[in-house]
């Protein structure tokens, strides 16, 4: 049975593995973000870093060519004697300083917001067609309140589609950093509509909205929620083991593929077991490793985390959209380094539902979710898992 559920992975992977989380031969740019957070990355680095080592080198390669053409002996054969000039190193050490500024300011924001796992979290009410205010617990440790206007979204939900009250003037809220804030809509949400509040102080800008967007003229921002689930990941020589506390503890080691079970493309990257997880949900990140120090990376959600023996570390990603993504272990780890790639499968809820309940059953316990009005994707290997 393990088998086939291995099978089962692997077929997956040869039929929904894209190029677009691949890298590619002579590449030299950042792999294709799949989180939000991995766009600001890029964007930190192709938008600000980039631009600016441009200018200094064309700069200082400007002033270069100017002292040997216009200072060389020939054409400057008696210099001046002069050795200070205060104006010019005024200028030459407060310029780099305020450049220096220019980059900090937004770095240390990305590895703020990398390093501490976002603590949103989401209240769901439903509007009856009358009642206007909503109260929402505003619980959070004194540092993380709900304190300002950008900590907060208000979302409706009709059953079909997602609303987000953008317009301050459609709703107002009391109680800013108190224990409980109001909420008061302008309109009363239609009967059987879901009003949901978002709260918390991880916000990052919403997709699309690039961070220069940002600091220009603002830009809406989306409250982060808290992780849903935690996965653990123990890196060995030579592979990962990942284990799932919130569903029941389960294991499996993930290891590569040999090359004659895979793509050329995909030898190095794909493994026998796929981690799994949730699309659009946090997931907290542990690592630690038995041996040695490796490294979780996955280049596409900008994560990249020792995994050090006797210590935890903590980081977290959110999927934006399903897909595979692949990693490698990035910590020179010994002769087998390159050989204990990583897979992440991002799935919907249901078929990660489904999943869990698998791996469950492997594990001898029961089912965690109602998984028979699920419909796999995966339809026939789905079949041949379940048997
Ligand atoms: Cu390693």
């Amino acid at each position: 049975m393990k088998r086939l559920l291995s099978g089962f992975s692997g077929l997956a992977a040869l039929a929904s593995a894209s190029a677009f989380a691949l890298p590619v031969d002579k590449g030299i740019s950042m792999l294709p973000a799949g989180s939000a957070l991995a766009e600001e990355v890029h964007f930190f680095h192709n938008g600000i870093l980039m631009p600016i080592i441009t200018v200094i080198s064309l700069f200082v390669l400007a002033l270069l060519i100017w002292v040997i053409v216009r200072y060389n002996a020939k054409a400057n054969p008696e210099p001046r004697k002069f050795s200070h000039n205060t104006l010019v190193e005024i200028i030459w050490t407060g310029v780099p300083i305020l450049i220096l500024l220019v980059i900090a300011l937004p770095s240390f924001e990305l590895l703020f917001k990398e390093d501490v796992v976002p603590d949103g979290k989401q209240v769901v009410a439903r509007g009856d067609g009358q009642t206007v205010d909503f109260v929402f617990a505003n619980d959070f440790p004194e540092s993380r309140m709900v304190k300002r206007a950008d900590h907060l979204q208000v979302v409706l939900d009709n059953g079909v589609e997602r609303t987000v009250l953008k317009n301050r003037r459609d709703f107002r809220v009391d109680g800013w950093g108190e224990p409980n804030l109001v909420v008061s809509l302008n309109e009363p949400a239609a009967s059987g509509t879901s009003v949901i509040l978002r709260g918390g102080r991880s916000t990052q800008n919403v997709s699309g909205c690039p961070m220069a967007k940002r600091y220009l003229d603002g830009c809406e921002k989306e409250v982060i929620l808290a992780p849903t689930m935690t996965l653990k990941v123990n890196g060995y020589q030579w592979g990962w083991t990942y284990s799932y506390p919130d569903f029941g503890d389960f294991e499996f080691s993930s290891n590569m593929l040999p090359e004659d079970q895979t793509t050329p493309e995909l030898y190095r990257f794909e493994v026998d077991n796929r981690v799994v997880v949730p699309v659009g949900e946090t997931i907290r990140v542990t690592t630690t490793a038995r041996d040695v120090i490796h490294s979780w990376a996955l280049p596409n959600f900008a994560v990249k985390i020792d995994a050090v023996p006797g210590r935890i570390n903590e980081t977290w990603f959110r999927a934006e959209r399903e897909d595979v993504y692949y990693g490698q272990c990035s910590e020179i780890c010994g002769v087998k380094h390159s050989f204990m790639p990583i897979a992440v499968e991002v799935v919907s809820r249901p078929e990660f539902e489904a999943w869990v309940d698998s791996q469950r059953a492997l594990a001898g316990l029961d089912p965690m979710f109602e998984t028979d009005n699920v419909k796999l994707a995966q339809g026939p290997a789905a079949g041949a898992a379940a048997e």
